[in-house]
């Protein structure tokens, strides 16, 4: 567990990530939290964030600052997610070593392994082939602020680790139906269309879903380690295809409407399974099965909504 007093920078605070790592370290006792909007401070502006590093002089800084969304907005956009996420990357970490913090935790996605890697995915799969072409941008990103943390790491001592957790879903997720990542979507889907629902692809592709809060536990898990591995996946190792997560989420919001799929629409990555070997060999595991999030997601999703601070 960190110190309790120590300083802990928590970038990205107001996404469903960074919220639940303050929820989570606020409730390991932590009481010396800071955080920026993105109004008060721009990640991508080097000068900036190296100004608010030597203000601040976090001990330590958890970075879940980036631009995130689906499989739409992913392929719409590679270039604005690779831009955005490398110089966020770039700045938070760079700035980071400069300023003299000691230890980052630095989050990213499974989707920086290659499109046909291995399955269940191991850590070692990186870089050894191409990478799914709809989200290529973001996962360019995401590798570029790993193996910085690892250079950084290697030449300069300082304790820079990253964590890449599987798709992600809880509290606080962006319902957007075009830019949004499938699970909240489909719940907004599901809620909100009452005869049909129009659902992307052909079902078939296979993926693995984690409860936030699952992740924010792995990250306090992994601050307290020692000597913790470069790099480290986290998954619940619960897979399923998007069809059968259609079926849980339409049972799981009461809905009796008719599926529909558009095949015109992509896939993605055929099946992403995270190998969490790694992780659980340590001794975290995680513990939200998909079917209990997800009540606990439908139920946020109309607290959400009725409370007027849903991210639509
Ligand atoms: O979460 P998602 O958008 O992205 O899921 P990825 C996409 C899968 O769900 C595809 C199917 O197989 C889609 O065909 N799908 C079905 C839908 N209906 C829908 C729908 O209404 N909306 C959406 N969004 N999908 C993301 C990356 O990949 O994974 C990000 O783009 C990030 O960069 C994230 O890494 C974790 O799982 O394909």
């Amino acid at each position: 567990m960190p110190r309790p007093d120590a300083k802990i920078y928590v970038a990205g605070h107001r996404g469903m990530v960074g919220a639940a790592v303050v929820r989570a370290l606020e409730k390991a006792g932590c009481t010396n939290i800071v955080t920026r909007t993105h109004k008060e401070l721009d990640l991508t502006d080097s000068a900036a964030v190296r100004a608010f590093y030597e203000k601040e002089k976090p001990e330590i800084a958890v970075i879940a600052a980036a631009r995130v969304g689906g499989i739409g907005a992913n392929s719409a956009a590679n270039s604005l997610f690779l831009y955005e996420n490398e110089m966020i990357a770039m700045n938070t970490i760079w700035q980071a070593a400069e300023a003299g913090v000691k230890r980052l935790l630095f989050l990213g996605s499974t989707c920086i392994y290659p499109r046909m890697a291995p399955q269940p995915i191991p850590e070692t799969a990186l870089l050894t082939s191409e990478l799914e072409k709809t989200n290529e941008g973001y996962a360019l990103a995401k590798i570029s602020g790993l193996k910085l943390c690892e250079f950084l790491r290697r030449e300069k001592g300082l304790l820079f680790h990253s964590l890449m957790p599987t798709n992600l879903y809880g509290p606080g997720d962006n319902y957007d139906i075009v830019h949004g990542h499938v699970l909240p979507t489909l719940i907004r889907k599901f809620e909100t269309m009452k005869d049909v629902v129009p659902l992307w692809g052909t079902g078939s592709a296979i993926r693995e879903f984690l409860h936030v809060d699952d992740l924010a536990a792995a990250c306090i898990f992994a601050l307290d380690l020692e000597n913790p591995p470069d790099l480290m996946n986290v998954g619940s190792g619960e897979e399923v295809t998007i069809r059968e997560l259609a079926e849980a989420v339409k049972k799981a919001t009461g809905s009796t409407a008719r599926i529909e799929w558009d095949s015109t629409k992509p896939d993605g990555t055929p099946r992403k399974l995270c190998d969490t070997s790694l992780i659980r060999s340590l001794g975290w595991k995680s513990s939200i099965s998909l079917e209990e999030g997800l009540a606990m997601t439908v139920a946020s999703y109309r607290a959400e909504l009725a409370a007027g601070t849903i991210r639509l």
